[in-house]
């Protein structure tokens, strides 16, 4: 995959990756050199990991998961994963699938949990039985189960694998609305507080096509197929439209999102009213909430009690057969 003429910024090496942002090009090595400086960087600049913590990373089976763990346990980083088996039809399966072999050859260990198995649903039937987008119940449901095995499992930190167009996405859909309660929860690291463990990304500084690429070169074979449900998220607009902008302007995508945490977040600091630091407990978990049972277990009682949905009947209608 050499870039025909093209030299490693590094070494002059035939280079395999333009990066426009850094209007360079790299040989292997020195990209996946880049790569690993950049999830240091956000590590260190956001007191993400200590060397001796107990990490979980939430795992997709996608690359950016698949990435994050490879990249921190080559770091030397004590990293286990989990996976939440979401219903999802044959996408599940063969996600699970990718995060099954990576752990086995890699010899890591893979925790596993089943939405059906523990709590009595799955996402498309959440989403018909509650009437919103499939990626909400879903969202909901992850970071709940995300929470409880980081907590039963006594890890100190959990990881997601949330890279620079995601949380760019996500910023320009905050802006767009001006949501200031979001904008200030929108931090690479959520601390622990109220028994929720304390949850970080450190691959901000890394965009998708690098985290894809870094796969590559280090042969992680990844779910490449994406959510066929995921009609809907709005992100998926957000993306293309900072990618026309990152095309114009190459490190667009980076400042907007890179100054925000500098220089707007500091400012919004302490306006959030997020759920984990609420007083209120639930009635039915003990979770933190403000209401009298947390959205979770609303979600739980209204998806249990739904006949059971397939996915064929969430699929956007253009995929339907
Ligand atoms: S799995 Fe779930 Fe994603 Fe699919 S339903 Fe949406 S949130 S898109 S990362
Ligand atoms: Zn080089
Ligand atoms: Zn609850």
């Amino acid at each position: 995959m050499a870039y025909i003429g093209s030299k490693c910024r590094a070494c002059k090496a035939p280079a395999v990756i333009d990066l426009p942002q850094h209007n360079a090009h790299f040989c292997a090595d020195h990209f996946q050199q880049l790569c690993r400086r950049q999830v240091a960087k956000a590590i260190d600049e956001f007191e993400m990991i200590d060397p001796d913590d107990r990490v979980l990373v939430a795992v997709s089976g996608g690359k950016d998961s698949l990435a994050v763990w490879d990249l921190l346990v080559e770091a030397g980083y004590r990293a286990d994963g989990v996976y939440v088996g979401l219903g999802i039809g044959d996408y599940s399966n063969e996600s699970e699938g990718y995060a099954r072999r990576f752990a086995a050859e890699r010899r890591l260990e893979l925790i596993t949990v089943d939405l059906s198995e523990e709590y009595g649903y799955d996402v498309p039937t959440a989403a018909t039985a509650t009437g919103r987008v499939p990626c909400s119940a879903c969202g909901l449901s992850k970071r709940r189960l995300f929470d409880r095995a980081a907590v039963d499992g006594g890890y100190d930190v959990v990881v997601t694998g949330h890279n620079l167009d995601d949380e760019a996405a996500v910023l320009l859909g905050n802006t767009l609305r001006w949501d200031l309660d979001y904008l200030s929860r929108q931090l690479p690291v959520l601390t622990a507080v109220n028994g929720f463990p304390k949850k970080v990304k450190p691959l901000i500084r890394l965009t998708e096509r690098e985290t894809a690429a870094w796969c590559l070169l280090r042969n992680i074979d990844y779910l490449v197929e994406e959510c066929p449900i995921a009609a809907g998220n709005k992100h998926l607009g957000y993306k293309a439209a900072l990618n026309t902008l990152e095309a114009g302007s190459p490190g667009a995508k980076a400042a907007f999102y890179h100054g925000f945490l500098d220089r707007m977040a500091p400012l919004i600091d302490r306006r959030s009213t997020s759920t984990r630091a609420a007083a209120n407990r639930c009635l039915r978990c003990g979770d933190p909430t403000t209401t009298d049972v947390c959205a979770f277990c609303r979600l739980v009682e209204t998806a249990a009690a739904h006949e059971p949905v397939p996915v064929e009947m969430v699929l956007p209608k253009r995929r339907r057969r």
